[in-house]
């Protein structure tokens, strides 16, 4: 009786996905706390469990499903002791977790299907980046334990979930700002780790400003050897190198996260002033920049060796960013006089197309001309925003009052600014990219970012503080569909990551808004 009255439920709830929280009938299929929130899930009778049996078995050749298996093994090998071996089979998986290639297009680059009953685990995906998706809602479906090396005497079940998924938005991003302070390549590995658990899918990396350059560019040395010794403070600063850099990209592609570089021009340029007083023409006496002002440095604008110097840069840059996007910034150029930031993005945009990236600007960058596919950051200008939309670009949401993760959380919060607003973290969930600025619709949004500028932001430590908890909400700001979005939910599948967290390592900041589970 028991049982059918559960599949009868497990009926309803596919019709009615996801609304099934209150009336499921065991504890266990309770646990339902996953981050973002999946389009929809059904619940069976009996969890899968995880043993020293246990093998993972893909069903193709494809070594990319080979790495997505092997990258699941490794998180799961160091907490349960199990050995988990990997190997390819094409059929009997009983007993196992199957990662498989299905021909279903409609799940679309990043979708999957994920069942779990008593027998085996079934993950499938029309392409490896859903299997990977896939692999992170597996993730949160274990105990939290998981992330934990070595720990023993834990159950290691799966709930009897079937999960049918795919995000509303293509581009979900995070942005680290290397240059106000400089994180090292495990940094922004281990950043890497972090928003892929929430199925974010690209890294932008704020590689220039006034108080630092972050690439190695080997045409023009001395912007490492110069620009690169700075950073807000007066600390020593840092760069990477372009094997560095390759290594950073190498790691996030294997997560499925694309590297987005931005060179920020024509103004925030300080630090390549400094390091070639060539590119300036302003009567200033150029000195390494460890402040925060902003707006008082640009590339002078109408001098040849500046395009030379920005082909030069992009021409390498580009030579080792798989992406489609190189990102110019833009942004704040109080000094550029307008004519000549115009005049100068117009010129920027094709060097950047021709060597066979699009580009992404600050929502400044819409009052020039705007090549086919130029895409429009909106961080805080309506009227620059509808313009670009008037000019037919794709918007990237990241509003400062909203997804800026250097806002304090309150007006108490150790770190941070608070130019833009104080944002707790329902503030940070509670929006609708659709919505937030009347003219710019639904269509005409690509996805969402959660910049992290880092003035104040000084070690992993802090960027963990500032970014968890709002960033597992942006990116389900990114993933799950508007209507399947409320707060009052949310805050409670929050509380349960709060362990997860700390199994991680990750220093969060504890929000009272938010009944944390110990
Ligand atoms: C504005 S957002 C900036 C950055 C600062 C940030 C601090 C944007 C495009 N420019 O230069 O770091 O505010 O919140």
């Amino acid at each position: 009786m028991r049982k059918l009255a559960t599949r009868l439920l497990a009926i309803l709830c596919i019709a009615a996905s996801g609304s099934c929280k209150q009336e499921t009938p065991t504890d266990k299929i309770m646990t339902e706390h996953i981050i973002p929130k999946p389009l929809s899930i059904a619940y069976g009778t009996e969890p899968f469990e995880v043993t020293a049996e246990t093998q993972i078995h893909v069903d193709s050749d494809s070594s990319a499903v080979g790495r997505v298996a092997e990258l699941l093994a490794g998180l799961m090998r160091p907490s349960t002791g199990f050995k988990l071996p990997v190997s390819r089979k094409n059929a009997d998986s009983l007993g196992s977790i199957r990662l498989s290639l299905t021909g279903d297009s409609t799940l679309g680059d990043e979708g999957y299907l994920l069942s779990v009953n008593r027998r085996m685990v079934l993950l499938q995906a029309y392409k490896p980046a859903g299997l990977f998706m896939g692999v992170q809602t597996l993730r949160q479906m274990l105990p939290h334990e998981i992330e934990v090396d070595s720990v023993r005497n834990v159950k290691w079940e799966i709930p009897p979930f079937t999960i049918r998924d795919k995000p509303e938005f293509a581009y979900r991003s995070a942005m680290l700002d290397v240059s106000r302070h400089f994180f090292g390549v495990d940094d922004v590995k281990r950043y890497i780790d972090l928003i892929s658990l929430y199925k974010m899918n690209t890294l932008h990396l704020h590689l220039s400003d006034d108080q630092g350059w972050r690439i190695e560019i080997k045409s023009w040395p001395k912007l490492t050897e110069v620009g690169g010794k700075s950073q807000v403070g007066g600390g020593k600063g840092g760069f990477y190198t372009q094997e560095q850099y390759k290594d950073i990209v190498q790691y996030a592609a294997d997560r499925f996260v694309t590297i987005v570089p931005e060179i920020d021009m024509p103004g925030h340029t300080n630090a390549a002033l400094v390091s070639y007083p060539e590119l300036n023409c302003r009567d200033t006496v150029l000195t390494p920049h460890t402040g925060t002002e902003v707006g008082f440095s640009t590339l002078c604008t109408g001098n040849e060796t500046t395009y030379r110097f920005v082909e030069d840069v992009i021409r390498e840059l580009a030579a080792m960013t798989p992406g489609p996007y190189i990102h110019i910034g833009g942004d704040e150029s109080h000094v550029t006089p307008i004519d000549d930031y115009i005049k100068f993005m117009n010129r920027v945009q094709p060097i950047v197309n021709k060597y066979g990236k699009n580009v992404i600007g600050w929502d400044e960058i819409a009052k020039a001309s705007l090549v086919p596919n130029s895409v429009v950051q909106f961080w805080a200008d309506v009227d620059n925003s509808l313009m670009a939309v008037a000019k037919g670009a794709k918007v990237i949401m990241s509003p400062a009052k909203k997804a800026y993760m250097d806002m304090q959380y309150d007006s108490t919060t150790r770190l941070g600014l608070h130019w833009a607003a104080y944002i707790e973290v329902d503030s940070a969930y509670d929006w609708n990219p659709s919505t937030y600025v009347s003219g710019i619709l639904r269509d005409n949004i690509i996805g969402v970012e959660a910049p992290l500028w880092t003035e104040t932001v000084k070690t992993m430590d802090d960027i963990e503080y500032m970014a968890f908890p709002r960033l597992p909400g942006i990116a389900e700001i990114g993933w799950t569909a508007p209507a399947d979005r409320k707060w009052d939910e949310y805050k409670y599948r929050l509380a349960v990551h709060g362990r997860r967290f700390r199994a991680l390592g990750i220093d969060f900041y504890p929000s009272p808004k938010v009944k944390w589970k110990e």
